[in-house]
């Protein structure tokens, strides 16, 4: 087995694979996270992706030295010390378990993978990888949104007291309408699930992230309402959920209910997150990331109210690193800020949050509200 060693005044060099939507939020995050944060220097070596000539041009547009498209040959070289895997989740855990083997640092888009047996295989991998000094990080990037951030912060220093119940919706509407085109992301085999994995992965992990608790206990339903899609050569059959609605019991004794769509009408990338304790509560919609809302109710019941913090001043969580305070960023910097918190663990050699166990804990609850769906155990019949 090799490391991923290179002189301390060389970059690092980074690959990604994808050139899609991932591959190209991650491309604008490699590409300015050093303008914006104190990081070891970084290159942009290669993008890979499967078709030579789109992956050339993306390569192009978003800042690579080269494009390729044999993965394998890329994790090979020696110049390339991280793996950025952007690809759709059936391709994580051969790609990451390969990059970790080749000593590289990976990032790896969420969900970990698309089944239980490949995302404990990764944690193994980066497990034995980790005695090497070899980073791995699974790239949740709402942790990395200030507001969100500054919530746990809160919550972690008791401001809101004993968390009791957290609410937990991501809605979209991307696919309400019925003509919308078949994709990777609506068949089993490339994606494992459907809203489940690809946005409920997101809203479990805010569950556990800010409140620093466990799931342990899953009651869940699926629901497709589109059951068949065009496809190039005619209509084809959807095999993953377009909704998935779940209840969870946390360690603490806390409750968490969780609800996803990518048919809610109306709503376009609404992660909302409210959490409720004895001493206060919190609010927060991706759809206007910039404000959290925070109830204390230990002040006088005539003055309580929820109040709307704009999250941009120089103390709150990656804020001051961009704009003076009232100057909004966006969703994209969420993942800029993943690359610097990514960055900094290989500089210290520490090991960065979400890890793959953390991932494999999410996919463990994806898992449970599949089997709970399926078994229809809690389902009462009028
Ligand atoms: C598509 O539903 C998607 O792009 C997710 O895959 C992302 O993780 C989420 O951030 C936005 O929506």
């Amino acid at each position: 087995m090799e490391t991923n060693e290179q002189p301390a005044s060389q970059p690092l060099g980074v690959a990604a694979i994808g050139y899609a939507f991932m591959g190209k939020a991650h491309s604008q995050a490699w590409r300015n996270v050093a303008a914006y944060f104190d990081v070891p220097a970084v290159e942009q070596k290669v993008l890979v992706g499967r078709d030579a000539e789109q992956v050339a041009e993306a390569a192009a547009r978003y800042g690579w030295k080269e494009s390729a498209t044999d993965w394998r040959e890329v994790i090979a070289r020696d110049d390339v010390h991280i793996v950025d895997i952007c690809a759709p989740g059936w391709l994580h855990a051969e790609i990451a378990i390969a990059a970790l083997e080749a000593g590289k640092h990976v990032l790896v888009e969420k969900p970990l993978a698309n089944s239980l047996p490949e995302s404990e295989r990764m944690v193994a991998a980066a497990a034995s990888a980790r005695a090497r000094g070899v980073v791995s990080m699974v790239g949740f990037n709402y942790r990395r949104v200030p507001a969100l951030a500054y919530a746990k912060q809160l919550i972690a220093a008791g401001r809101i007291g004993a968390v009791r119940e957290v609410r937990a919706s991501y809605l979209q509407d991307w696919l309400a309408d019925e003509g919308a085109p078949m994709t990777w992301r609506l068949r089993k085999e490339t994606a494992g699930s459907g809203a489940l994995g690809d946005i409920a992965s997101h809203a479990i992990d805010q569950v556990q992230y800010l409140t620093g608790d466990t799931v342990t206990e899953v009651s869940g339903r699926l629901h497709t309402f589109v059951a068949q899609r065009p496809g190039p050569g005619g209509p084809e059959e959807v095999t993953v959920d377009d909704a998935a609605w779940a209840t969870l019991s946390l360690a603490s004794g806390a409750v968490a209910s969780v609800e996803v769509s990518r048919v809610a009408t109306g709503r376009k990338n609404s992660l909302r997150i409210e959490v409720y304790g004895s001493e206060g509560a919190l609010a927060f919609d991706l759809e206007r990331l910039g404000e959290l809302e925070f109830l204390d109710a230990t002040a006088p019941a005539e003055e309580q109210g929820f109040r709307r913090i704009v999250v941009t001043e120089p103390g709150h969580p990656y804020a001051g690193a961009w704009w003076p305070q009232g100057h909004m960023i966006g969703w994209e910097h969420t993942f800029t800020h993943q690359i610097r918190d990514f960055l900094e663990a290989i500089r210290e050699g520490s090991a960065p949050s979400p890890s793959f166990e953390e991932g494999l804990q999410v996919q463990r609850v994806l898992g449970a509200i599949e089997e709970s769906a399926a078994a229809k155990s809690s389902t009462v019949h009028l």
